[in-house]
């Protein structure tokens, strides 16, 4: 599969506007969270309903090469519906990390590598452990392995 198409840009206009900046400059602008200047990937996905090309801005969760995709939507009550597309197509989901674009495969994590990776997230974004204090959903967190 590839993730060639129609791209539909996010309806939040902060993040269609983080996403143009972060691809028009090659991931050299607009690759961190506005005043917090911690580092931003775009995750790029299928949309699983319109079959139309998602660009995700994320916060940058790396260790050892993978990546963290976490579902947090500022701790609101539904998650954000990037997760339907991931887990509809695991194994076709792009990300940006400043100038390098990869192939990524994701998979949902649980149990004792769910906590280790969560600890890693909450150390890159604090933010992330108020988002879970708010929200009774748990927080899904997908790794991402490049391909190859
Ligand atoms: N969101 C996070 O969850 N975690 C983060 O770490 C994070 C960091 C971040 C940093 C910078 C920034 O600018 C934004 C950041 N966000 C973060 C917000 C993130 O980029 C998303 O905006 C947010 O997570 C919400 O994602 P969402 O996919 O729910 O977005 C909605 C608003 C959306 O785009 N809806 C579209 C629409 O038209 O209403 C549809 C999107 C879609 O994928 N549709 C699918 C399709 O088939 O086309 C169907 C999906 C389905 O199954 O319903």
């Amino acid at each position: 599969m590839s993730l060639d198409g129609e791209y539909a840009p996010s309806p939040s206009q902060w993040v269609r506007d983080q996403v143009a900046l972060y691809e028009s400059s090659g991931g050299q602008k607009g690759n961190t969270l506005a005043d917090t200047g911690l580092p931003v990937v775009i995750v790029t996905t299928r949309g699983n309903k319109t079959g139309k090309i998602r660009k995700t801005p994320l916060m940058r969760v790396e260790y050892d090469g993978d990546y963290l995709l976490v579902a947090s939507k500022g701790g609101a009550p539904k998650h954000p519906v990037w997760y339907y597309n991931l887990q509809a197509d695991p194994s076709n989901v792009e990300v940006q990390d400043g100038p390098d674009r990869f192939p990524v495969t994701v998979r949902e994590l649980d149990g004792a590598e769910r906590a280790t990776w969560w600890q890693r997230a909450v150390a890159a974004f604090p933010p992330y452990a108020e988002y879970q204090e708010k929200t009774q959903r748990r927080i899904p967190i997908f790794l991402a392995t490049r391909e190859g």
